[in-house]
């Protein structure tokens, strides 16, 4: 009995100081040191304990220029700031700042890269294959562009023939499974 009374103590002393110590930030989104290859429009801090509102943060790019969020949520110990546009592709710094429930000021930072990749260069490279197009028309005579429309036609023939055969193959295919689920 006595070993079973030290024991739950023993945890009331290690569990209990747990339960009640000062908040902390716990995970952060983008995680620190991350380099982010998708668009970020948002960034979440989870603080392990209870923050007050007006906690908020500070995001500063490697250039200096400072991007400001145009909402700041607090919901179950989540903040989370949120931007009009994805950050560009840069390294920032968020500059935390907030108060845990029990009065103490805690801030911190954590570093991040943004490095989606551009998908402008394929849409410019498409652009410009169409004006390569449009220029082709515009400089030759009208027996070209009737002979590339050719062209087109017997490069899409053979797939819509194999198209064809695979739509066919899988009705008969449909067909068959019906006719045997009914036999059975
Ligand atoms: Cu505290």
């Amino acid at each position: 009995m006595k070993t079973i009374l030290l024991s739950i103590l023993a945890a009331f002393i290690l569990f209990v100081p747990n339960a009640a110590a000062h908040t902390y930030l716990d995970t952060t989104n983008p995680e620190d040191g991350a380099v982010v290859v998708e668009p970020l429009q948002s960034i979440a801090l989870t603080y392990a304990g209870k923050i007050e509102e007006g906690s908020t943060f500070k995001v500063v790019a490697g250039n200096g220029e400072q991007f400001e969020t145009t909402s700041i949520t607090l919901v179950d110990g989540v903040l989370t700031g949120t931007f009009e546009n994805p950050l560009p592709n840069n390294e920032y710094t968020v500059q935390w700042n907030s108060i845990s429930e029990d009065g103490h000021p805690l801030s911190g930072q954590f570093a991040f890269t943004v490095d989606v990749p551009v998908t402008e260069e394929i849409a410019e490279e498409e652009d410009s294959a169409e004006q390569a197009e449009v220029e082709d028309t515009t400089q030759n005579d009208s027996a070209e562009p009737s002979a590339a429309d050719e062209d087109d036609k017997s490069k899409i023939s053979p797939l819509m023939i194999i198209g064809g055969i695979l739509l066919l193959i899988i009705a008969v295919s449909i067909i068959t499974l019906v006719k045997r689920k009914k036999t059975k």
